[in-house]
């Protein structure tokens, strides 16, 4: 089982080459110089790469369970395209957002912005010293989104679907930017004050920025591609019912998406760098993260006082503390983003149990969700326009 899982993602990594090739051959044809074509291609290869790639296979997975039966070469490579061109949206944003964030690590190396491009020798020919790729990312991250639409007029500018599926990535795209906004104007840097924050605010940020373009976007561009419409009549236990299917992914995929950013924020608190590939950077950056936001509803007010002096900030120093009231050990957390302060808000959290509080949330979101996948109609016959019995493509298996 272990190794057919890993079969499948050999499958689906060994299509990177594909659109890697398409985008860069694209780049010479265009008569750029050889060293901005090495750079794009090494920016395509640090970003995009290396991820744990399930944006990506789910849409082959999708196509594959839409379908019911092993696709064909041509169907694989296309689904395999999509799922790429969702990892590229996804690479989009992650050199963005560590810009943004002043992250550090990605996926275990430095992020894109902190790296030095390896197509770059540290020196030139001449002895200058290239510096770190820097605010060059803030061209190189629209160009990974810029790729999608180039790749999906190479592979798809003849297949029927073709407008939904731009304006799919389009629409997907203006959400995450959207929640990328309000993430970072709830929290502006230097404008610490916990009482913006609430679960309510949390939720938006979570389904913008994270749940349509990781959960809904795979699922749709694989209804997509199996010529799913946008809404069909059935004939379901002798009644009709008008269905829609986009409609019926949004409102099980966001929520799905809520409980991943959820995930997403707690690994931050509680994973060690190691494990996460990444420093977590959410408490020093004043981020309105589930954490917090769930601390503040069960922290004393003694606690809530230790938040405010030291959430969002850098190093060892508390706003307008008296100092040491706590004894706090500093050893081994030199691989953190902060420094004392950091470790005082994680006291918090802890003395509050928010390790049980998410596992509590874990166990009961997990029954939500299946409650939800269980209002899908399973059975049920697809109508046409005369109500004779139709055939959508996928949906007819
Ligand atoms: C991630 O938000 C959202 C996008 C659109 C990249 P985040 O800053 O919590 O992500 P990470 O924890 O991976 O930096
Ligand atoms: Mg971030
Ligand atoms: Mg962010
Ligand atoms: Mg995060």
């Amino acid at each position: 089982m272990a190794s057919e899982k890993a079969a499948r993602k050999a499958r689906f990594e060994a299509v990177f080459a594909i659109i890697r090739d398409d985008l860069v051959d694209h780049c010479t044809k265009e008569g750029l110089p050889q060293e901005a074509v090495d750079w794009y291609r090494k920016s395509l290869e640090y970003n995009v790469q290396g991820g744990k790639l399930t944006r990506g296979m789910s849409v082959v997975d999708t196509v594959e369970i839409l379908k019911g039966r092993t696709l064909t070469k041509d169907e694989f490579v296309n689904a395999a395209i999509l799922g790429w061109s969702v990892e590229l949206l996804q690479a989009y944003f992650l050199v963005a957002d560590d810009l943004m964030d002043g992250s550090i690590t990605r996926r275990g190396q430095p992020c894109w912005y902190r790296s030095r491009n390896p197509a770059f020798p540290a020196l030139s020919s001449s002895g200058v010293k290239y510096p770190p790729v820097g605010l060059i990312a803030v061209n190189d991250a629209p160009m990974l989104k810029s790729a999608i639409f180039q790749l999906l007029k190479m592979h798809f500018r003849r297949k029927p679907y073709y407008i939904d599926i731009v304006e799919l990535f389009h629409d997907m795209a203006y959400k995450t930017e959207m929640g990328q906004l309000t993430d970072m104007v709830t929290a502006p840097p230097e404008v610490i004050d916990l009482a913006r924050f609430s679960l309510e605010r949390y939720r938006t940020i979570a389904r913008f920025k994270t749940a349509y373009y990781s959960f809904h976007l795979p699922v749709a561009l694989a209804m997509y591609m199996c010529h799913i419409p946008e809404s069909y009549t059935v004939r379901l236990d002798g009644a009709t019912t008008t269905l829609k299917p986009y409609d019926l992914t949004l409102s099980i995929l966001i929520p799905l998406g809520e409980y991943f950013q959820i995930q997403d924020d707690f690994l931050d608190f509680s994973a060690p760098p190691a494990v996460l590939g990444k420093v977590g950077t959410d408490i020093v950056d004043n981020k309105c993260s589930w954490c917090v936001n769930t601390v503040i509803k069960l922290c004393t007010p003694e606690q809530r006082a230790t938040l405010d002096r030291n959430y969002g900030r850098k190093g060892d120093v508390e706003a307008g503390a008296v100092g040491g009231e706590h004894d706090v050990k500093t050893e081994g957390r030199e691989d953190e983003a902060g420094g004392l302060c950091e470790a005082r808000v994680k006291e918090v959290y802890e003395a509050v149990g928010l390790r049980t509080v998410y596992a509590q949330y874990e166990r009961r979101v997990y029954e939500e969700l299946n409650d939800l996948i269980d209002t899908i109609p399973e059975e049920g016959v697809i109508l046409d326009r005369n109500g004779q019995e139709a055939e959508y493509g996928g949906l007819k298996r």
